[in-house]
């Protein structure tokens, strides 16, 4: 077959870049940066660059599977009688009980398409609006912000507005790793124009504070006191635009009273920060010629995240930085479609063209267009209320589509039993490794990225055309075919005799209905089609009927969607987190995203390359923090929360502020037994209810846990992952991770109290290849430690240490070397357990730093050593010279100019 390139869109983060698929029609062989596509001009990060290398086939899910008890396993079945069972299940379980007897719980992961096709299921033929997405995880906040600020649901920039500012604050992002793209645009813009201001305002001095001028760590859940103190100054100072709040807004003096308090030294207080910084924040903002702020989860994922999006909008309204080149409250979304989801009504409250559920008007135009009597009025269960009323027993059969609440949501603990107690849970994925699989009554492959078609919008607006390479495995089906398959079957059920109102055969068909209920409203997208796009490329909405270009900008009018046509200033004081540090739990616990992964890693813990630069979950902490709590890097802890414990490993950063720890977001419990988010908490936010996934009170509890074991195995990852992770659930501590490149091993820490029963370790053994053949093996009964390595054609296959794990690096440094010598053997049948002295490693293994060039932390050190500075680093290395996600961190190893002994391991 010849390869062929396919137009598509990275399925990753809210950037939404432009990707060509290299592909034979069967098979996805490489990707690259699509040129022509407005998001990205060509550059991909190191996660969209990776893309071909993700999804291993052993990982999909490729059959549906029934299971028709909870003890029973689930076994292959064929998509009609799933469906037609599911079907059953639902339209008995409605007549029963009630259309909110059933609900749906869908991703900002799927295509418009698939949107609106679930949006019409749910409302228009079961009629409950229990429907709700994962992007209450992510985006209500900035949603409420922007509807309550400003009208509408639209932010009002554009990518180029990075270019063309003069003064970009970052709040609660950290941009460098999770939109990386827009985040080298951002650099490029500032080293054309030094004089550009960057401000960044996080708890944690992120690599992203390596552009800033200024990097303002304020106590974690302060910003709205934050912004209320800069707004202060701005009013004292008189940097505000007189003549744009008068005829552009309402509300000041509301505010103008609240602020009045915020003094600078009571903000720089509660925001544990200086008043010169303060203050040169106030005036960097109020004296520029544009301001642009950008912000994501750091904002949004809190019990005060609405008040916190309005308090920023609060800034742009006050100095009239809105509607212009440069300027504007910019929020970046996180998921590639989480737009498209608020576009189609997504989330429990809305309905298609963000319109309102609560509203009777907006109600009865949908339901008008649909051709239906009328569309429910009862309010929907959000995210988390919908898990939270699982277990009562009033929700009897839930449907989830691309997501993974047993690994996402907080509070796992509570999440996972409304899992379990729930009749009848159906599960639409693309992978069957998800936690939430275990937990799916009925499984339905999903077609994934490179396999389906449709529509999706990205941060600024622009939507795009995901086309189709290749087809999907197994019997793997797009989800809005899924979607509108089961609704068929459902109408039939429950109401018979009339016409479909799912007769669709394509994606562009579901676009073209939909588009129609956009029609007049601020995102009337009524002139776009898939074929529109294909012709004039991606576009920016509102892209009315007949015109043939979309939207860069909005407001530049000053003309706003509220029924007064003016902005309003938002009066909300400041409310602390919910959690805050007391005697009993006396840290607060931050999460977020690690550069390589993608939230539960279904797709990116597929690719051993994206291990490497993190190849394990490791709870960071400031090294006085350490100190104080008497511990070294590597030791074990418990992490404990008011809600549940997770047992991981310690890492110094002094990134973070004492009293503080960070946790990525990424473990879940098929990674790190228990998962991140068993401590974290389901507070929510009043008016968007986003839970307050940033912020928890823990503390550290110290573990005996002197057994341990290393296992490594090359080969067949998913295979060995699906027998191996149950047999260590044993363990106390259980950590799972791939390393390698060209041969991906499967990798596995854990530890526990005691050692385990023999007959268990044998299993464990005999699944790595370690009871026979070629394996060199020596046993210490008295001392509980045991090695074995299998050694095939010179090199190491697979490892296995027990008891003791000291030699745990050198032997996979050895491995990753494809090296078996003398030495290894001597070690191998010797009673030590350390690695040799003169293996000249230490202990330490190498890291990735740059994952796209393939370069260790250690080379890059050794270059420093040297006197590389970065562009020699980069032409002789060629680290940070493809996606350029790791520049910052080889940025602070030239300033520390660090020595390769002191590396990070
Ligand atoms: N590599 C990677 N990229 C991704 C994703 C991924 O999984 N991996 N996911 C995508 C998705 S869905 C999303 S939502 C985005 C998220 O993108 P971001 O929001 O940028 O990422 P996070 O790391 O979750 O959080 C950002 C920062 O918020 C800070 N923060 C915590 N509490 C506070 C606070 O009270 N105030 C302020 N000002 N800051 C605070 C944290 O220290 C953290 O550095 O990333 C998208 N891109
Ligand atoms: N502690 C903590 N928790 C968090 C966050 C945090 O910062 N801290 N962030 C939150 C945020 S912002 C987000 S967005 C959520 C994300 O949380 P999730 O939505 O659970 O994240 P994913 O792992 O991306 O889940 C998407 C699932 O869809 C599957 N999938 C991929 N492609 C397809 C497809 O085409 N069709 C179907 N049907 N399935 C597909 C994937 O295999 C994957 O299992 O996590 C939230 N949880
Ligand atoms: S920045 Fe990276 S993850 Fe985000 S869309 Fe672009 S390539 Fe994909
Ligand atoms: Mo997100």
């Amino acid at each position: 077959m010849p390869r062929q390139s396919t137009a598509s869109t990275c399925c990753y983060c809210g950037v939404g870049c432009g990707v060509l698929i290299e592909h034979d029609d069967r098979q996805i062989l490489g990707v690259s940066g699509d040129p022509a596509h407005p998001a990205n001009f060509g550059k991909l990060c190191s996660k969209g660059a990776s893309l071909h290398l993700t999804g291993d086939p052993g990982a999909r899910a490729l059959y549906p599977e029934l299971r028709l008890g909870k003890d029973l396993p689930r076994s292959r079945c064929d998509w009609d009688s799933a469906l037609e069972h599911a079907a059953g299940i639902f339209a008995q379980t409605i007549a029963e009980h009630g259309p909110d007897s059933v609900a749906f719980y869908i991703s900002g992961q799927l295509l418009t398409e698939d949107y609106y096709a679930f949006n019409k299921l749910a409302r228009a033929l079961v009629g409950t609006n229990n429907i709700d997405s994962n992007s209450r995880l992510c985006m209500s906040s900035a949603v409420v912000g922007y509807k309550r600020s400003l009208g509408a649901d639209a932010p009002p920039c554009s990518y180029e507005d990075l270019e063309l500012s003069d003064c970009v604050m970052i709040v609660g992002s950290n941009m460098v790793y999770a939109h990386p793209v827009l985040f080298r645009r951002l650099e490029q813009a500032k080293s054309q124009r030094p004089q550009m201001k960057v401000l960044v305002i996080d708890p944690r001095r992120t690599d992203t504070c390596d552009l800033a001028d200024l990097h303002l760590a304020i106590l974690p859940g302060t910003d709205v006191a934050l912004f209320h103190g800069i707004l202060h100054l701005l009013l004292w100072e008189d940097w505000i635009d007189r003549d744009f709040i008068r005829e552009h807004t309402e509300g000041l003096a509301e505010l103008k009273a609240l602020v009045r308090d915020y003094t600078p030294p009571m903000v720089a207080q509660l925001c544990g920060i200086s008043v010169e910084y303060l203050q040169q924040c106030a005036q960097w903002i109020g004296n520029a010629a544009s301001f642009l702020s950008l912000w994501c989860m750091g904002l949004n994922q809190s019990s005060a995240g609405s008040a916190k999006n309005s308090a920023l909008i609060n800034l742009h309204l006050a100095t009239g930085q809105i509607g212009r080149p440069g300027a504007g409250p910019f929020s970046l979304t996180g998921q590639p479609n989480a737009m498209g989801g608020r576009e189609t009504g997504s989330l429990s409250n809305l309905l298609p063209g963000h319109r309102e559920a609560a509203d009777p008007e907006h109600r009865a135009e949908v339901a008008a267009y649909w051709g239906v009597e009328q569309l429910p009025a009862h309010p929907g269960l959000s995210a988390i209320e919908l898990f939270e009323q699982l277990p009562s027993g009033r929700i009897k059969a839930l449907w989830i589509a691309c997501t993974n609440p047993a690994q996402s949501l907080p509070d796992q603990n509570t999440v996972r039993a409304a899992l379990q107690a729930c009749p009848f849970v159906v599960l639409q994925e693309a992978f069957a490794t998800t936690e939430t699989a275990a937990f799916a009554d009925l499984l339905l492959p999903a077609a994934s990225w490179g396999e389906k078609e449709g529509t999706v919008t990205n941060s600024e607006r622009r939507v795009s055309h995901v086309r189709q390479a290749v087809p999907a495995p197994g019997e793997a089906r797009p989800d809005w075919a899924i979607t509108l398959d089961f609704a068929q079957r459902l109408e039939r059920r429950l109401r018979p005799g009339l016409p479909s109102l799912f007769d669709f055969t394509c994606a562009a068909q579901l676009f073209d209905e939909y588009k129609g209920l956009t029609q007049g409203r601020d995102l009337d997208l009524s002139g776009l089609s898939h074929q529109l796009i294909d012709r004039l490329g991606p576009q920016q909405w509102p892209f009315p009927n007949g015109v043939t270009q979309g939207t860069p900008r909005l407001y530049g009018n000053g003309v706003f969607p509220t029924a007064s046509g003016r902005a309003r200033f938002i009066a909300d004081p400041y409310v602390a987190a919910k959690e805050q540090r007391d005697a009993r739990f006396p840290l607060t616990l931050i999460t977020g995203r690690l550069r390589d992964q993608w939230h539960g890693m279904s797709r990116t813990g597929t690719a051993a390359q994206l291990f490497g630069h993190v190849s394990e979950a490791l709870l960071s902490l400031h090294p006085d923090e350490l100190r104080r709590q008497r511990l070294r890097e590597g030791d074990l802890v418990s992490l404990k929360s008011r809600r549940g414990s997770v047992i991981v490993a310690v890492a110094r950063d002094d990134g973070v502020r004492p009293g503080q720890a960070f946790l990525p977001m990424h473990w879940g419990d098929r990674f790190l037994k228990g998962g991140v988010n068993a401590v974290t908490q389901s507070a929510f936010d009043p008016l968007s209810k986003q839970p307050e996934l940033k912020h928890s009170g823990v503390r550290l509890e110290p573990v005996q846990l002197p057994w341990q074991l290393f296992a490594l195995i090359e080969g067949e990852v998913q295979a060995h992952f699906k027998v191996l992770r149950p047999l260590c659930e044993a363990f106390a501590y259980v950590s799972f991770s791939l390393s390698g490149r060209e041969r991906p091993a499967l990798v596995i820490r854990a530890a526990h109290q005691e050692a385990p029963l023999p007959a268990l370790l044998k299993l464990i053994d005999q699944q790595l290849g370690l009871e026979g053949g070629p394996v060199l093996a020596y046993d210490d009964p008295r001392r509980a430690i045991g090695k074995r390595v299998r050694i095939e054609q010179g090199r190491i296959t697979a490892i296995r240490l027990a008891g003791e794990t000291l030699a745990q690096h050198w032997l996979q440094q050895l491995w990753l070397e494809g090296r078996a010598d003398e030495q290894l053997r001597r070690w191998l049948l010797a009673p030590m357990s350390a690695p040799p002295q003169a293996s000249g490693l230490g202990g330490t293994r190498q890291r990735t730093l740059c994952n796209c060039k393939n370069v260790s932390y250690q080379a890059v050190g050794a270059g420093i050593a040297e006197g590389l500075d970065l562009e020699q680093l980069q032409q002789q290395l060629g680290c940070g010279s493809q996606c350029g996600s790791c520049v910052p961190e080889i940025k602070r190893l030239l300033a520390a100019a660090v020595q390769p002994a002191s590396l990070p391991v």
